[in-house]
């Protein structure tokens, strides 16, 4: 195993470019033939060799190919057998002086047992491959780097048994072969780096439309399904359609191929894959309809299917230089499907659902020995750094772009980056640059946030005098970056902080020198101070409105500060926010002191605040929820893990309690309708659902859930049932689980939903259900979304379990990682993060967490994937603690 880490400074361009690339690809299980034909130049440039005296413009550079898992069959070049290589593990190195020759090559490989599920492989009956981020090695031999870029002819032989034969970009030729097998030849004019080829060969159920683009362009649509779930897809394509068009819209973005082909397999690392003109989608993100698919489930679906399409121009038609530069095309991409999402249903519930994850995830990832920024610095295993910070907070960059430049400028500067990139693989710098060209503003400052990790601290200190105009309120606003795992020294950041003043009656301030413009202050030094002078001695300042900058807040309010934002914040978002943080005051209040009982001021201010919405049920029901386990752990350190939740729980309780006659009122007083996925309907059961699970505490509405139960006629309610049943006693919830199983245990996308509810069970005989649902027919450690849903859900989120202070949970985890990374590294280096993540809780808690990953560290034949995020964390463990 190799386990040296890349830099991003030692880049250097390739030695050789690869125009044209011709594969015949014939499949079989254990012994798929793959044949190679490559057209290959040397760059005559010095560039791609180190700087050294002997650099003869890379004259004597040799072929160096990627490759791994593969039989070497032969080598020609030009024709004629070549000899003169060297193979080991990870590399052929042809030892060649020609500048421009043709190389076949022929491997052989074992699609049948590739339980990685990267490179090419066999599941669920079909053959797919996923390439990103370097499992093209994996099919055959090839400079597998985003910087070489090729036209793809790829010839697919396969067994009749396997109807459909699918590669990238246009179908040129099909046949039959005299042994019985038959043959498609795909052609894509794109030049593209080899991450993004493809092949699917299966037998489906095939779903078509077309689309035709604004220049009048007919684009055939396919979607590819398992046998039977054909209704099932007719969403996907819809949304597909929209995307399509908003593309078209919004940024002036046309597809490019004759074809697009979508096909949805059960057995995916991930969510889904941008391959041009060939996406590949986890099922979960395709498949839905009213009985078997939540609303959120439906949104998903729409905003991957989104994400994937938006691949097709910040992605592939302009990709990235080399994969430290991978928020380039993630944290764009991710912008892009926000704001579609935010147009398609609505931009409020949007918006909190992206702060929710930067404020769980990202913040933590901050936190943890994982720390980088989102362009990074150093990599092990490149699969590691798809993170929440290289795709959110990638995205909250992009985010700030949009902000400061307004959506026409940032217009004008994607425009100036595609027109400049097209068919180019380039850099965060070039991004940068082309926005940079068509704005006054200097943005130099602000490119810090892709080399600068950790989650800035931004702090208001709010002072008042009076003098003989009035009272002078002075605000003075810091910010700082803590040091972080990767970096120790920080630097201050650009930061757009939204910054809204209102007194008691939501009247709003002007600052005195005019600093805060369009409600945004931007602070972009350790220090700055703006002062109002005005008539009104109490003014409350909102900072962060719709969340404008990835950063922490610290700005001391009392609680009649809150509802007054409450009450008259122009930002729903800061509304939203305004509540949480006095959720989160409570929760102090009562983990400080856990007999502690909650002012009434407090409850009859929310009781004011939930009746004032009542009509206004989106932002009603989002004021609703309290904040997760996960948040609270973000603004807190040293975290005792059982009182913070008995703490969350009480406060949970009291408001059930306190709350009562209210939340029934709401609760009575929406409406049910039919069903249908519009925007009204879902914040309807958003709002139901969120109320239930409030009342569900309370004995005396066991009744309410399991009537929603046995009536609901869509999975939103009847999963929204299911969860609040989680607070009924055991034997309720387990009989309602019981009847759900009997219902679904044929759809394993459902039945993935039956997994995670049991795995957050927070009861105390867990780990051996989970033991015992491992074992259940409907379960396999080969399929990752199975993995996910039971293992993934429990240390993810079942806090309260899988850190029970014996450390049985942490045991637990580790156990079965060493068994899954045996078989798929990647999907174990993702559950692993929880155990990571250990710098927040107290004694024993660290102590035991570094235990089992001190035994992760130790086991023999550890994945790189693996290894790479444990001996991190274990290492930032030796570094704090001098
Ligand atoms: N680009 C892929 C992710 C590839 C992950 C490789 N481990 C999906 C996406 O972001 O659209
Ligand atoms: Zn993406």
């Amino acid at each position: 195993m190799s386990v040296t880490a890349k830099r991003r400074a030692d880049y250097l361009p390739p030695a050789f470019s690869i125009p044209l690339v011709d594969l015949t690809i014939s499949l079989h299980p254990t012994k798929t033939v793959v044949k190679s034909k490559l057209s290959v130049k040397r760059r005559l440039t010095k560039d791609s060799v180190k700087d050294t005296e002997k650099n003869d413009g890379n004259k004597s550079q040799p072929l160096i190919l990627d490759g791994n898992k593969l039989s070497l069959v032969s080598v020609h070049i030009n024709g004629t057998p070549f000899s003169d290589y060297t193979l080991d593990d990870e590399t052929l190195t042809l030892n060649v002086d020609t500048d421009d020759f043709e190389l076949e090559i022929e491997n052989h490989i074992d699609p049948e047992n590739n339980k990685a599920l990267e490179g090419l492989y066999l599941s669920g009956g079909a053959y797919c491959t996923q390439c990103e981020a370097e499992g093209f090695r994996r099919i055959t031999f090839f400079p597998d780097r985003p910087d070489v870029l090729s036209v793809y002819t790829v010839k697919v032989i396969g067994d009749k048994s396997f109807p459909m034969l699918l590669s990238n970009g246009n179908p040129i030729e099909r046949g039959e072969n005299p042994d019985g097998t038959h043959f498609v030849t795909w052609h894509d004019p794109h030049p593209k780096p080899c991450y993004l080829f493809a092949l699917v060969a299966g037998d489906f159920d095939l779903l078509t439309d077309t689309y035709i683009t604004t220049s009048g362009k007919e684009v055939a649509l396919e979607l590819y399904v398992d046998k039977g779930k054909k209704s099932q897809g007719t969403f996907a394509l819809a949304s597909l359609k929209r995307a399509m068009k908003w593309d078209e819209d919004v940024f002036g973005l046309e597809y490019d191929l004759d074809i697009y082909m979508i096909v949805a397999v059960d057995f995916f690392n991930m969510g889904a894959m941008e391959n041009k003109g060939l996406n590949v989608f986890n099922s979960k993100f395709v498949l839905a309809d009213q009985d078997s698919a939540t609303d959120d489930d439906f949104f998903n679906v729409e905003a991957v299917i989104a994400h994937e399409y938006f691949h097709n121009w910040t992605g592939n038609r302009v990709t990235c230089r080399d994969w430290f530069q991978l928020s380039l095309k993630e944290g764009l991409t991710v912008f892009r499907d926000q704001q579609f999402s935010a147009d398609m249903t609505s931009p409020l519930s949007n918006r909190i659902k992206h702060v929710r994850v930067m404020r769980e995830h990202q913040f933590a990832e901050d936190a943890s020995a994982m720390s980088h920024p989102i362009r990074p610095e150093e990599v092990i295993e490149m699969n590691n750094f798809y993170t929440v910070t290289v795709y959110d907070k990638g995205a909250e960059v992009i985010r700030m772009f949009h902000t400061l430049l307004g959506p026409e400028g940032f217009r004008k500067g994607m425009d100036e980056y595609f027109r400049r990139h097209d068919g180019q693989a380039v850099t965060c710098d070039d991004f940068v640059s082309a926005m940079q060209s068509t704005t006054e503003l200097d943005l130099t400052q602000f490119s810090r946030w892709y080399s600068q990790s950790g989650t800035p601290q931004v702090s208001l200190a709010h002072n008042v005098t009076s003098n003989e105009t009035g009272y002078v309120h002075t605000f003075t606003v810091t910010q700082n970056t803590p040091s972080t795992a990767d970096q120790s020294e920080k630097l201050p950041l650009y930061i757009p902080v939204g910054f809204e003043v209102i007194d008691e009656d939501g009247n709003r301030y002007r600052d005195d020198s005019g600093m805060i413009q369009n409600d945004l202050l931007i602070v972009d030094a350790p220090e700055i101070t703006i002062t109002i002078t005005c008539d009104a001695k109490k003014l409350t300042p909102v900072l962060l409105g719709n969340f404008s900058a990835p950063v922490k807040v610290h700005n001391e309010l009392d609680t009649a500060s809150l509802l007054t934002i409450f009450a008259h914040s122009q930002d729903a978002f800061n509304r939203w926010d305004a509540m949480q943080t006095l959720y989160n005051r409570c929760i102090s209040e009562l983990y400080e002191n856990p007999t502690a009982t909650i002012d009434s001021g407090i409850w009859a201010g929310i009781h004011a605040a939930i009746d004032s919405e009542i009509d206004n049920i989106e932002l009603l029901s989002e004021c609703l929820v309290i904040p997760s386990f996960e948040t609270l752990c973000q603004s807190r350190s040293n975290i005792s893990v059982q009182p913070l939740i008995d703490a969350r729980k009480a406060f949970c309780r009291q408001f059930s309690t306190q709350l009562e006659a209210v939340l029934l009122n709401a609760f009575n007083g929406i409406a049910t309708q039919a069903y249908s996925y519009q925007q009204d309907a879902v914040n309807a059961r958003r709002c139901k659902n969120v109320l239930l699970s409030h009342l569900a505490r309370l004995p005396q509405h066991k009744d309410l859930v399991i009537s929603q139960f046995d009536k609901a006629d869509n999975m939103t309610d009847t999963l929204g049932a299911l969860k609040a049943a989680q607070s009924l006693p055991a034997d309720a919830f387990e009989s309602l689980m019981a009847k759900f199983e009997e219902k679904w245990r044929h759809d394993p996308l459902v039945l993935d939903k039956w997994f995670a509810l049991h795995a957050t069970q927070p009861r105390e005989d867990i780990l051996a259900t989970i033991t015992m649902l491992s074992e259940h027919p409907q379960f396999s450690m080969g399929n990752p979304n199975r993995v996910r849903s039971l293992i993934g859900s429990f240390a993810f989120y079942n806090s309260e379990r899988f850190h029970n202070l014996g450390g049985e949970g942490y045991k637990f985890v580790t156990d079965y990682l060493i068994k899954l990374d045996a078989l798929n590294p990647q999907v174990a280096a993702r559950i692993v993060t929880p155990l990571i993540q250990w710098q927040g809780f107290a004694e024993p808690h660290q102590a035991l967490m570094k235990a089992q990953l001190g035994r992760l560290l130790n086991h023999k034949g550890l994945s790189k994937d693996v290894f790479e995020k444990v001996s991190k964390s274990l290492a930032y463990d030796n570094h704090s603690s001098h």
